[in-house]
């Protein structure tokens, strides 16, 4: 696999040079200062394309080519998005960056309660909280028949939060969960929103009546529109599971499991077609084996995440050590191995005394990130040797 690293342009406070230094090969961007929806244009790409390789580094993977909420709910502009998301496909192709991510989850990109939960050594890590987000989606959101989708236990524990909670935490979990996951994944609502939560209700109506079953038809009209493009400009899309890979807030998600990744591999079955594996987003899920799944869609892959979480047993999970969790990576990696092509990127990462109160995006500090890379590099050497 080819070491690589998510960066957020020549804005982000992390330059290539210190990247160059510590390993890395490959760049994971975008650009970032296109509203979702928009062409990116040949010299728009050149311009950050020729800005990495004068560092010695290659754009290997666009991580992420936005698809729009009127491509996934099916509205009326949504045969215009597809054409400019086609023009972006074949411009990325002409300029030879040939992976392009891309996630189907509506409204919301990954969502964690707690962006810095604190660990028995000091670091911070991301956490859900299934009581947490129940609480936001029942006394914040008011979310209409929210109650059915939450257990009875969870409920009463919901309730009984209500009773201290104050302001300033409910504010918090607000910022944690549909503000600061989302502004800098080029998601919906961004840092400076005044009314997340009206805005984030007026998003989730939208939805309304989209079932799972509707959301494939709509993912399926819009990877027939698309991968032909890939095809004949060489590019391969791969699509981001979700994270966390169950249903939330009522809407559907449909790249959670087995059944889903074979369905939508299937309902366009080209190699263009493909999935960024993200070991980390799956193993939050008990109903995934992540080494199975890694097994079977292998060929499929086009770009890897590596991170890990740990299921606790009361439901909720916690971003793990690179080297523990339920992802198993040493397994892995030990798949992906005969790729030896295969973008990788370590994903997410503790948060480092270090590093805290500096002005890294949730999830993407540098020491975390860093510590990450040496783990798994040291795996891959081992296992690479054996
Ligand atoms: C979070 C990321 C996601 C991912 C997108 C891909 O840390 O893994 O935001 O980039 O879902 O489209």
């Amino acid at each position: 696999m080819e070491k690589t690293w998510r960066w957020f342009g020549k804005k982000d406070i992390i330059t290539l040079s210190d990247l160059k230094q510590i390993g890395v090969e490959g760049i994971v961007t975008a650009l970032h200062h296109i509203p979702n929806g928009e062409i990116w244009t040949v010299e728009e790409i050149m311009d950050l394309k020729q800005y990495i390789e004068d560092h010695n580094l290659r754009w290997s993977v666009v991580e992420s080519l936005p698809v729009c909420e009127a491509i996934k709910y099916a509205g009326r502009e949504r045969d215009q998005l597809i054409e400019n998301y086609k023009v972006s496909l074949a411009n990325l192709g002409k300029c030879g960056v040939r992976t392009v991510c891309y996630n189907f989850m509506p409204v919301i990109d990954w969502i964690r309660t707690d962006l810095a939960h604190k660990q028995p050594d000091g670091s911070c890590a991301l956490y859900f909280d299934k009581v947490r987000f129940a609480y936001f989606d029942i006394y914040i959101l008011k979310r209409e028949g929210a109650e059915k989708d939450y257990s009875d236990e969870i409920i009463s524990k919901a309730n009984e939060l209500d009773k201290t909670i104050t302001e300033e935490e409910k504010n918090e979990l607000i910022d944690s969960i549909i503000v600061k996951t989302q502004g800098f994944v080029n998601g919906n609502i961004s840092e400076d929103e005044l009314e997340p939560v009206t805005l984030f209700k007026q998003l989730l109506e939208l939805y309304k009546g989209i079932d799972k079953q509707q959301l494939r038809e709509n993912m399926k009209y819009f990877l027939e529109q698309v991968i032909p493009t890939a095809e004949e400009y060489g590019v391969n899309l791969c699509v981001h599971p979700d994270d966390p890979p169950f249903p939330v807030l009522g809407l559907p998600r449909i790249v959670t499991n087995e059944e889903d990744i074979e369905w939508l591999l299937k309902a366009v079955d080209n190699q263009h077609n493909g999935l960024t594996f993200c070991a980390g987003s799956l193993s939050a899920g008990l109903h995934n084996d992540v080494p199975y799944l890694a097994k079977k869609f292998a060929s499929r892959t086009h770009f890897v995440h590596l991170r890990s979480t740990s299921v606790l047993p009361n439901g909720n999970f916690i971003e793990a050590s690179h080297l523990g969790g339920r992802a198993n990576l040493p397994e892995v990696i030990r798949i992906f191995k005969n790729y030896p092509h295969l973008p990788m990127r370590v994903d997410h990462g503790p948060l480092l005394s270090a590093d805290a109160g500096k002005k890294y995006n949730s999830g993407y500090s540098f020491l975390g990130r860093m510590k990450a890379l040496g783990e798994v590099s040291g795996m891959m050497k081992i296992i690479y040797d054996e």
